[in-house]
């Protein structure tokens, strides 16, 4: 069975129990906005379900819910942000205000957030800033859970990915995808649920092939996406997010002095372009050609559908909760 709660309900249920947790106004709100729209959109690796990680990452005093992020200007087109072992999300809305007035000066600006925690999507940073006519890139660590292409070990995070353009009278076009087969979170599910993962994904304790998410998880690892392209990928995000910004590469840290701690301690590296000061052309115009031609060759799912007709279900109808997981957040009230 499932509830039906408004998206603005649910926002201020979440901001509640964030600041319950022990986070500041701005954290809570810049959180609890975040999560609702995972929650809305069917992005549920990463909506409700990682309120219990966030909590408990807080009480163990791992992760500053009422940090306020430090923003240093570097450069015309360069913000670097200490997150000051805070949340992610809200050292991005912190910046966003300046950030934009480099990319629109500049053509192109850089936000670099280091010594921060995201535990999230990416498409909900990058999403408004595309709706605002940039293209923007997104690239984050997180922590170590993927074994290198040919190695043994746990290196790289599931390192995501984010990206978003602006359309001609349509949604942005996002993708958001992590850099291992599936992100870990869809491996918490499917231990959660009690099903079986696709081949290909992951390896056991061993280095063995393995279908079982708990294997995965006591002691196994993922895999990159596409063999040794995925995990240059990572590779990239581990340079552009942790070494650019000045944090913790995905194995550089530990969390066992913190028990209950499960949110990264990494960085984050955003880049923003203008495509008004560069293009001789509309780039919008170029892009609805493109997607004509995606169809015309027979694509038709484009990333970021699935979850556009989620959000447009939520918005009539509620976005749908499973009571048990409504009586679990109403629990932490
Ligand atoms: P998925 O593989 O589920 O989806 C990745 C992207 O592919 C999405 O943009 C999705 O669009 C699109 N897509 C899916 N199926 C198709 C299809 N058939 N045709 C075209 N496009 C398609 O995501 P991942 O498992 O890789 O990652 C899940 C989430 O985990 C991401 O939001 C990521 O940011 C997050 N994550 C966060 C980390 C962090 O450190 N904060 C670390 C790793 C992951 P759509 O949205 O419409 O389904
Ligand atoms: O799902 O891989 C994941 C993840 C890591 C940090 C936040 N989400």
């Amino acid at each position: 069975m499932t509830v039906r709660i408004s998206f603005a309900e649910l926002i201020s249920l979440l901001d509640r129990i964030f600041r319950n947790g022990g986070c500041s106004g701005p954290v809570a709100a810049a959180l609890a906005h975040n999560m609702a729209e995972a929650e809305r959109d069917g992005a549920t690796s990463h909506g409700i379900f990682r309120m219990a990680g966030y909590l408990s990452s807080l009480k163990s005093g791992w992760v500053d819910g009422r940090a306020e992020p430090r923003i240093e200007d570097v450069a015309p087109g360069f913000l670097r942000v200490d997150g000051a072992n805070g949340f992610a999300v809200p050292a991005l809305v912190a910046a966003t205000e300046q950030f934009i007035a480099k990319a629109r000066a500049n053509g192109i600006a850089l936000c670099a957030i280091r010594n921060s925690h995201h535990f999230s999507a990416l498409w909900p940073d990058v999403e408004p800033f595309a709706r605002k006519g940039f293209i923007a890139i997104e690239m984050v660590n997180s922590n170590a859970a993927v074994v290198p292409f040919g190695g043994h070990k746990k290196l790289y995070g599931t390192n995501p990915l984010g990206f978003a353009a602006p359309r001609r009278g349509g949604e942005p076009l996002v993708f958001d995808q992590a850099s291992s087969a599936v992100a870990l979170g869809e491996v918490l599910i499917a231990a959660r649920e009690g099903h079986a993962l696709e081949p290909g994904i992951g390896v056991d304790r061993e280095g063995k092939p393995t279908t079982d998410p708990n294997a995965v998880l006591e002691g196994g690892a993922l895999l990159p996406f596409g063999g040794y392209k995925g995990s240059s990928m990572a590779m990239m995000m581990e340079i552009m997010a942790a070494a650019l910004a000045g944090g913790n590469f995905s194995f550089e840290y530990d969390f066992s002095t913190h028990p209950g701690a499960v949110t990264p301690r990494t960085a984050q590296t955003m880049i923003l372009i203008d495509p008004s000061r560069g293009a001789s052309y509309e780039l919008a115009d170029r892009i609805e050609v493109l997607i004509a031609e995606m169809h015309a060759a027979g694509q038709d799912r484009l990333p970021g559908d699935r979850r556009y007709a989620n959000r447009r279900a939520a918005e009539v109808e509620g976005v749908p909760i499973p009571d048990a997981e409504m009586a679990a957040l109403r629990a932490l009230l």
